[in-house]
């Protein structure tokens, strides 16, 4: 495989190649959360890159931001380790890169780490098998992909780019056409999408809703393998700054947030959310499970729980902000079986008490967004991810079916 690069990589300690400087100007809408996912790196991170800022939940339009480098994992010793020579054999020369990428090592999380700004500039490079589009990408190559879907059933603006709405449409695409649903533009999807579009529009009244309609829809698999499933949701998972850890039996857990207000169904919840877990076992055999699940609390609580986070004497209610954590079992003596985190977390704050988080409000949750069991019609949650009982049981039997789960990664990414 040949690898092109647009500019070379002369420092490794910043985030960007090229012109751009390894800041962020906040703009109106920003959170660190949100800048620490554009740019791939933790909060964490971040957070400690900005010593200046002296609350987090506190920034504002036009202040700029330290970008640290991208975030390595310790996840697995191999992956970081293989992940990090290849980094800096990047620096070097781009053959080294190509043959990191063949190595087939976490190809897309590793090429993206490699290559943060590569961008084909156009088609010929994907039609060839040289380059692939990817989330992050910019640039003409991405709006003629975005005609081509939109030739193809999709509603998208060819604005050139590649965002969530874009990747959303390519997997609703994929998942169509029966392609892995990877929402990474390779040769394969290009040849189909190229061969007819204008007869396959007929197509498009049926296909996943998540091709034009992407906010705030779980994503519909029930057409999909289990294969592709795992694939499927692994990517989203790599998308969204977590790692998949591949030994055997080991447990990996996504959710996938679907906007609740904390004041549904009179204030005890909605099980809109989808919690998904994913292995492999000892021969390489891929599982997945989908559970209906809550990551919101709910407004019975308010203000009875949680933290004051701007400091007007009220308890602001919390939800753990989209990001990758680690989580383990553990007992509480009220609850009975959770999963904790192993490291104190952050919360999105509702300031207002309106039941919405988008108050670009932060404040620590400590160690307290647990994974338990919620009610039957009441999600139980002043914050914690909950199950039905039903649901919650057949969980834990997945997550201990193969002995002790150990530590366990766990993405959760806003569906927005
Ligand atoms: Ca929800
Ligand atoms: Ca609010």
């Amino acid at each position: 495989m040949t690898v092109t690069r647009t500019t070379p990589t002369t420092n490794r300690s910043t985030t960007s190649t090229g012109n751009e400087s390894a800041t962020h100007t906040v703009a109106k809408g920003d959170t660190m959360s949100k800048i620490a996912n554009q740019n791939n790196v933790s909060l964490k991170d971040l957070i400690e890159s900005n010593p200046q800022i002296k609350d987090p939940s506190l920034i504002k339009p036009g202040q700029d931001i330290n970008l640290p480098a991208k975030t390595q994992t310790s996840a697995n010793a191999t992956h970081a380790s293989t992940h990090e020579s290849a980094g800096a054999a990047s620096v070097a020369n781009a053959e080294t890169a190509a043959n990191a990428l063949a190595s087939n090592i976490a190809s897309d999380a590793l090429r993206r780490n490699l290559m943060p700004n590569y961008q084909p500039q156009n088609l010929d490079e994907v039609r060839a098998s040289n380059a692939q589009l990817i989330k992050g990408s910019r640039g003409p190559a991405v709006e003629k992909l975005q005609t081509l879907l939109n030739k193809n059933g999709a509603n998208l603006a060819t604005d050139g780019i590649f965002g969530p709405k874009t990747e959303a449409a390519l997997m609703g695409y994929q998942q169509s056409r029966g392609l892995t649903a990877a929402g990474i533009l390779d040769s394969g999807t290009l040849k189909k999408l190229e061969a007819n579009p204008s007869a396959s529009e007929e197509n498009s009244a049926t296909a996943p809703r998540t091709t034009s309609s992407s906010k705030g829809v779980l994503p519909n698999t029930s057409e999909m393998t289990t294969d592709q499933k795992f694939d499927y949701y692994a990517n989203v998972i790599e998308q969204n700054g977590g790692r998949i850890n591949n030994k055997p039996d080991k447990r990996n857990l996504l959710a996938l947030r679907v906007e609740t207000d904390a004041d549904i169904n009179g204030g005890k919840g909605a099980y809109d959310d989808r919690m998904v877990m994913l292995w492999q076992d000892e021969n390489g055999t891929k599982h997945v499970r989908e559970y209906k699940a809550n990551t919101e609390p709910s407004a019975q609580y308010r203000n009875r729980y949680g933290e004051d986070a701007d400091g007007d004497g009220k308890k602001d209610q919390g939800r753990l902000m989209a990001g990758s954590y680690e989580y383990q079992i553990g007992h509480s003596s009220t609850l009975g079986k959770v999963m904790r985190p192993t490291e104190s977390t952050i919360a999105e704050r509702d300031t207002n008490h309106d039941g919405l988080f988008n108050d670009n409000a932060f404040a620590s949750a400590g160690k307290s967004m647990l994974i338990h069991s919620g009610g039957t019609s009441n999600t139980g949650s002043a914050g914690c991810q909950t199950m039905s009982p039903g649901e919650y049981d057949r969980f834990w039997s997945d997550l201990n079916a193969s002995g002790g789960p150990g530590k366990v990664g766990y993405t959760l990414v806003n569906l927005d």
